[in-house]
């Protein structure tokens, strides 16, 4: 059995994981229909990731003895503004995230359930992660500002990146 507010707050991660793959699809389809065919690509792995975080923690309740809910997602925007507000957003959806997942972890620690924490801690490390890498993107965006060539090359480099990291997902 697991711990009753445990479980409820993993499954409100569950559906916050699903609407962030939702989003970033959304994102993903976008850039395809703009021609920014790298950020396309990131996009369309990001979305594959969150999808892996949500089964990831999907597996861990079922198998701890809790009941996953797979949840329904709101409808994600159609369109956006330009390739840097899109950024913008990714990195604002991504803190509320890491909110979401510090939040879990103080309901962990509130109930004395070390074995979600210790789950829990993967979903620190990657939140971090994908901070710095939004960030380190919009840094660059801001560097180049609405210069139409310096936006070209910004979306190669990110197709680039995005082959580089195109890894194999690990086995939830
Ligand atoms: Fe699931 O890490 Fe982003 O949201």
């Amino acid at each position: 059995m697991m711990n009753p507010r445990v479980e409820a707050a993993l499954n409100e991660q569950i559906k916050k994981e699903a609407s962030s793959s939702q989003y970033y699809l959304a994102m993903a389809s976008w850039a395809e229909n703009n021609g920014l065919n790298g950020t396309s690509k990131f996009m369309y792995l990001h979305t594959d990731e969150e999808r892996f975080h949500m089964l990831k923690m999907i597996k861990f309740v079922n198998e701890r003895g809790g009941t996953a809910i797979v949840p329904s997602v709101d409808q994600p925007p159609l369109s956006f503004d330009n390739l840097r507000s899109v950024f913008e957003l990714l990195l604002a959806h991504e803190l509320t995230v890491t909110a979401s997942i510090n939040n879990l972890v103080d309901i962990c620690l509130q109930e004395k359930d070390y074995t979600t924490h210790n789950f829990v801690q993967w979903y620190v490390a990657e939140q971090l992660e994908e901070e710095a890498l939004a960030r380190s993107i919009l840094d660059k965006l801001k560097l180049i500002g609405n210069e139409s060539g310096g936006l070209y090359l910004f979306d190669r480099d990110l197709e680039q990146i995005t082959a580089q990291n195109n890894a194999p997902q690990p086995k939830v």
